[in-house]
C-alpha cells in the first residue's frame, strides 16, 4: 500500500520523495537504527516545551522536531571521525552523530555532568571524539568552522569529510558566500547541508531571498547543488553519502538543500503569532517517523518490533531527563572561569 499523502501537500512540496525502496547499502539493521534514532530525537525534543515550562531548563532551547531525517539520515552516512557542525537547534545533529542524550540533557540542566559543565546550555554542545565540533547560536557562523575542519583533514592527510548543518536563514549571511567560494576554489571535503524549513524565526524564506532555492546558488561557485527530501531520511542518506564519496575523491564541496516545513513554533516558547500554528499541522503527513514506519511495516517489519524501538527510545529520555534532575549537580562559583577554553591555562 502507498503512503497517503494529499494533493494540497504535494502540490506545495514539489521534492516529495516516496519512500519505496531503502538504499541498496543500509542493511535492516541499520533501517532499525535509523528508526530509533528518529524515535529518540522526537522523543528528546519533544520533553523541552514541558522543562521550559517547568523552569527546569537553563536558558532556551529550539525543538529539532519535525526535522529529525535530515540529521538522522546525513550523520548515517558518515563514518565517526568524519565531522559536523551545527546550529541554535542542534540536539537532532548531536544525537544522530552519536551524541549521549544523558549528557544532553544535564547540559540543557546546566549540570556539571552535561557536555559543557553546564556552561554551554542547548545552544553549544560539542562532543570533538564523536566529531560534533559544536552547536552555534550565530546564525550562519558555522560555515567558517566547517571550513576550517575541512582545511584541518586536506593538511593532516585525513579522508575526514566535514558536513555544515545550517538553516535557511543562515544562507543569507555574507559568511555563508565566502565560506563556500573558498571551500569551492581548494576543493575542499566538506558537505554543506541547508536545513530550508522556509522559516527564520517569523520570517519567511521566500520573502527575504532572491533566490530560495538554496541548492540552484551552488552554480555560482562551481559545485554540485541536490535539491532533498527533508521529510525522507532515505532520501537525504543518499545525497550525503554521494557529497561524501566526492569529497573524499579530492573533488570538493556540494550543496544539498533539504527541504522541508517547520512545523513547530521557533523556539520551546514561541506563540506563533506571526502565523497560524494550525494551518501548519497538515504537514505533519510528512512525518519521517510515520513515514519509515510504513515502510519498514510494508517491508516485513513485525509492527511490534517498532513499538519496541519507540518504547527504548521513550524510556532512554526518561531516563535521562531523570538523571539530568535527580543525579547531576550545578557548577559551583569557583569553578566560573573555568571550562570556558580547551585549554584552561588561557585566562
Ligand atoms: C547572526 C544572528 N542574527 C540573528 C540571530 C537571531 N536568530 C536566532 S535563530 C534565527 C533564525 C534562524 O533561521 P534559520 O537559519 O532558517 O534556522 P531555523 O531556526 O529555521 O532552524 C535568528 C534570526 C542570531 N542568533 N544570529
Ligand atoms: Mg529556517
Amino acid at each position: 500500500m502507498t503512503y497517503k499523502v494529499s494533493k494540497e501537500i504535494l502540490d506545495a512540496f514539489p521534492c516529495y520523495e516516496a519512500m519505496d525502496n531503502a538504499p541498496e547499502d543500509l542493511s535492516l539493521d541499520d533501517q532499525m537504527k535509523m528508526y530509533y534514532l528518529l524515535n529518540l530525537i522526537r522523543e528528546h525534543d519533544s520533553k523541552l516545551k514541558e522543562l521550559w515550562m517547568a523552569n527546569k531548563m537553563c536558558g532556551i532551547a529550539h525543538s529539532y522536531a519535525g526535522h529529525e531525517a535530515i540529521a538522522v539520515g546525513a550523520c548515517m552516512a558518515l563514518a565517526k571521525d568524519d565531522y559536523i557542525t551545527s546550529t541554535h537547534r542542534g540536539h537532532g545533529h548531536v544525537i544522530a552523530k552519536g551524541g549521549d542524550v544523558r549528557k544532553t540533557m544535564a547540559e540543557i540542566y546546566g549540570r556539571v555532568e552535561g557536555y559543557n559543565c553546564g556552561k554551554g546550555g542547548s545552544m553549544h554542545i560539542a562532543d570533538v571524539e564523536q566529531g560534533i565540533l559544536g552547536a552555534a547560536g550565530i546564525v550562519g557562523s558555522a560555515m567558517a568552522l566547517a571550513v576550517g575542519a575541512a582545511y584541518s583533514s586536506v593538511v593532516l592527510n585525513k579522508k575526514s569529510v566535514t558536513v555544515c548543518f545550517h538553516g535557511d536563514g543562515g544562507t543569507s549571511q555574507g559568511v555563508w558566500h565566502e565560506s563556500i567560494n573558498m571551500a569551492g576554489c581548494w576543493k575542499l571535503p566538506v558537505i554543506f547541508l541547508t536545513e530550508n524549513n522556509y522559516w527564520a524565526v517569523g520570517t519567511e524564506f521566500t520573502r527575504v531571498a532572491a533566490q530560495p532555492e538554496v541548492y540552484k546558488r551552488a552554480v555560482a561557485y562551481d559545485i554540485p547543488g541536490i535539491l532533498t527530501d527533508g521529510f525522507n531520511p532515505f532520501a537525504v542518506y543518499k545525497a550525503v553519502k554521494s557529497a561524501a564519496e566526492r569529497a573524499r575523491a579530492g573533488q570538493g564541496p556540494t550543496l544539498i538543500e533539504a527541504r522541508l516545513m517547520r512545523i513547530v513554533g521557533h523556539w520551546v516558547a514561541d506563540d506563533e503569532s506571526y502565523r497560524d500554528p494550525k494551518a501548519m499541522e497538515v504537514w505533519w503527513q510528512l512525518d519521517p517517523i510515520a513515514r519509515m514506519k510504513h515502510y519498514l511495516i510494508e517491508n516485513n517489519v513485525p509492527p511490534k518490533s517498532l513499538e519496541e524501538i519507540e518504547l527504548r527510545a521513550k524510556n532512554d529520555i526518561s531516563d535521562a531527563v531523570e538523571y539530568a534532575e535527580n543525579q547531576c549537580n550545578d557548577p559551583t562559583p569557583d569553578t566560573l572561569f573555568k571550562d570556558l577554553y580547551a585549554n584552561d591555562e588561557i585566562i
